[in-house]
């Protein structure tokens, strides 16, 4: 995992877009977005995410691959994932394996690219605006967890604006409006 801020050009978002300035795990812990990178094989790997479902009551999982070939309605799926949105639940991935980036907006509304790979667990919290895009590898294979009664819609900027998880989360991270 590796995160910085996105340099705003408008070249093919699967470049990776990288300023030169770096982001913390700190910094993106203040912004509720939790990072960790698992250890060791597949199977100790799974006996980890195991115990984190337990400790944060998730109790499904599923997974998916993205890749041309992979992906069924690829280019519509793609479109989706990078149009900013929230969601009224966190989005807990494990990558498996493959590579992409995760972008989500700080408390200046400035974006914040999160390239992530293999082995890397990233919690985005409820609430925060965020997209997603493969890289120039156009392959990623994760497992997505998410707690019983999953809010799996993406609410779109800016009809999020106002929702109540959106208004949470800025309090959280002491930008509220
Ligand atoms: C999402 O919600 O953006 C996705 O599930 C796609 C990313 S999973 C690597
Ligand atoms: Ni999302």
């Amino acid at each position: 995992m590796r995160a910085y801020f996105y340099d705003n050009t408008s070249s093919d978002q699967r470049e990776a877009h990288d300023s030169g300035v770096p982001v913390s795990v700190e910094d993106l812990s203040a912004l509720g977005v939790l990072y960790r990178r698992l250890e060791g094989t597949p199977s100790e790997c799974l006996s980890q995410i195991d115990s984190l479902c337990l400790e944060r009551s998730y109790k499904n999982r599923d997974e998916i691959a993205i890749s041309p070939e992979l992906l069924p309605n690829y280019e519509e799926k793609i479109k989706m994932f990078f149009s900013e949105h929230i969601h009224e639940d966190e989005e807990i991935r494990f990558i498996v394996d493959g590579s992409g980036f995760f972008d989500v907006r700080d408390r200046e509304d400035r974006w914040v690219r999160i390239s992530v790979e293999k082995n890397d667990l990233l919690i985005v919290p409820a609430g925060i605006y965020h997209r997603f895009t493969l890289d120039t590898g156009n392959y990623i294979k994760a497992m997505r967890l998410f707690k019983e009664d999953p809010k799996w819609t993406p609410i779109n900027r800016p009809d999020a604006d106002n929702n109540p998880f959106r208004q949470e989360h800025l309090k959280a991270i002491g930008a509220a409006e």
